[in-house]
């Protein structure tokens, strides 16, 4: 039994021999009995935000760079509620984040208090589980369990509401290292023989996959198996490097959007292998099943998500296992119709070199126009884009660009997740923590940039070197894009209500430097790379703002 302390001290101690660094928050009156102890622990940094949708993003950032719990302190019901858009991110994307949020007293709770509430069923659809803690002794198990359940495959957030008479109570319950699950656990070895079976007898396979690759480690065991099938590599929803960048299978990203078009990239195909990702996740779905009757074996750790869509043969396990033992099942089988597969696997190469060349060329239109291109301004960014720096992609109209010029390692580049959009600015934040050896570059919509703008003032209180280079094409383009692939045509969808950021224009320069970041707006495509250059010589948060051109793409 350990001496009684205060239910802060314990929560705080609990987080300690979790070996938490950081708190990503916001304060409130309700939170006093916690951070006023906080001082006493310099273990744990506390990064203020001023919104809670940055302390939630900025936390995710650093669970997504360091692969450990995010920890976030929100204030009462209004702060959750702030939080709420970049906690669904997380649940999408499956990120482990503690989320404490401060309640009012118990003992008052019956009055209804202001800024009180059922805190619990306010956030259960996004929590992995939610809960009130009721005494202090309660406390060091629940942070515990918290960390546990979240760090747990499928990972996700986690609530926990610490009313703050309790947080002020004693607690005489011991604080001990929270006990965590390997999540890495081998396939049953009839399921792989069953997916082995399914993959023999395939003529066509086509490979998607998910962040779960990027997790599991599974990159050569990716391209190993698309060479054993001569199969082109798809990311079905991928926010971290899932395939190598110089794999020459890697057929890029399946059109995110809409069903019809990821339909039309897998038309020659007769099977699927899904590992570590959803089967699909477009925004506009198609009534039926999303891969139609093809064969699917579907690879990953996520319950939730295995078949859930598509039926499929399953194998449950970590990704690296699976794909090993499914190669050395494949192997021999396979070897009596190599020269197929061989011929197989050099059409698709050269398929996907084509249209990759196709996709430049095509870029080259309007090159040296002005404003620039979308498609330039990346050229440029990452043609001076150190290799060793983090880059954080929130370019939205500017993705599929992205993909074609930069270089996107493994481990150093990060999407947002879940499509709440606003990511691009806090991530950043959190990712420099976890990785403090590292540039972290962050392309930022303009639209996108302005949900969570004050990030900058976060960065610069806390010293932090992170490049934001916004795209600002002074549009939502993409709710554009979307109506006219719907059949608007173009002139009314660049009239479409409510996506022209203009009357007045928008000026980042000044917004940065009132939150003490340096800025400079750049509008000459041969001065965007000497830019980036110069703003990453600053070792401070820096900000560039890109002028591009926000004209619809041809009909
Ligand atoms: C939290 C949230 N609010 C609104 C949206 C709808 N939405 C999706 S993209 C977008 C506009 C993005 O504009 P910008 O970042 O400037 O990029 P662009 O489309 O111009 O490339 C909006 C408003 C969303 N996805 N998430």
């Amino acid at each position: 039994m350990a001496d009684s302390i205060s239910g802060a001290d314990a929560f705080l101690e609990q987080l300690v021999a979790a070996g938490v660094e950081w708190i990503f928050g916001n304060p409130g009156t309700t939170e006093q009995p916690l951070l006023q102890r906080l001082p006493n622990y310099p273990q744990l940094g506390f990064i203020v935000a001023l919104h809670e949708s940055v302390a939630v993003a900025a936390a995710e950032g650093y669970a997504r760079a360091s692969g450990k719990i995010g920890v976030v302190e929100l204030h009462a019901g209004p702060g959750l509620g702030n939080g709420m858009g970049m906690l669904y991110n997380a649940a999408e994307g499956r990120t482990p984040l503690l989320v404490y949020v401060g309640q009012s007293e118990q003992s008052g709770l019956y009055l209804q208090p202001t800024l009180s509430g059922d805190l619990v069923a306010q956030v259960h659809p996004l929590a992995k589980w939610a809960t009130e803690v009721r005494t202090a002794d309660e406390i060091p198990q629940i942070v515990r369990r918290a960390i546990k359940v979240a760090m747990t495959d499928p990972c996700g957030p986690v609530v926990v509401s610490v009313p703050m008479d309790v947080m002020s109570a004693e607690c005489s319950a011991p604080v001990v290292a929270p006990s965590l699950i390997d999540n890495r656990v081998r396939p049953s070895s009839a399921s792989v023989a069953a997916a082995t079976d399914v993959l023999a007898a395939a003529e066509r396979p086509v490979i998607l996959v998910g962040d779960g690759v990027a997790r599991a480690d599974a990159l050569d065991e990716v391209s190993e198996i698309a060479h054993l099938l001569g199969a082109p590599i798809y990311g079905a929803f991928m926010s971290q490097t899932c395939v190598h960048p110089d794999e020459p299978l890697n057929a890029g990203r399946m059109p995110s959007v809409d069903a019809a078009h990821a339909e039309r990239s897998l038309r020659d195909y007769d099977s699927v292998i899904a590992i570590g990702t959803k089967v699909l996740s477009n925004v506009f779905t198609r009534p039926g099943l999303p891969l139609g009757d093809r064969h699917v074996v579907h690879i990953g750790l996520d319950q939730w998500e295995l078949g859930k869509n598509q039926p499929a043969t399953i194998v449950y396990g970590d990704e690296r296992a699976a794909i090993r033992e499914l190669v050395d099942g494949l192997a021999p089988r396979l070897a009596r119709d190599e020269d197929r597969i061989a011929e197989q696997r050099e059409r698709e190469v050269n398929r996907i070199a084509d249209a990759k060349l196709r996709a430049r060329a095509a870029d080259r239109q309007g090159w040296d126009e002005h404003p620039m291109t979308p498609e330039r301004a990346v050229s440029e960014l990452a043609a001076r884009m150190p290799s060793d720096a983090i880059l954080i992609d929130e370019s939205l109209t500017a993705y599929a660009a992205v993909g074609r010029y930069f270089r996107l390692n493994p481990g150093g580049w990060f999407r947002l997740r879940g499509g709440g959009i606003g990511a691009g600015m806090p991530l950043p934040i959190g990712i420099q923590l976890a990785r403090p050896d590292c540039r972290v570059v962050s392309l930022v919509g303009d639209g996108s940039s302005l949900y969570t703008i004050t990030s900058m003032w976060t960065a610069a209180h806390h010293q932090l070197p992170v490049v934001w280079v916004i795209l600002n094409n002074a549009s939502y383009r993409i709710l554009k894009e979307n109506v006219r692939h719907r059949g608007l045509d173009s002139e009314s969808a660049d009239q479409l209500v409510g996506a022209n950021l203009t009357d007045p224009s928008l000026d980042f320069v000044s917004l940065a430097r009132g939150m003490g970041v340096a800025a400079r707006r750049v509008t000459d495509p041969d001065e965007v790379g000497d830019a980036l250059v110069d703003a990453l010589r600053h070792e401070q948060p820096y900000l560039l703002d890109v002028v591009i051109s926000g004209r619809l793409s041809p009909s």
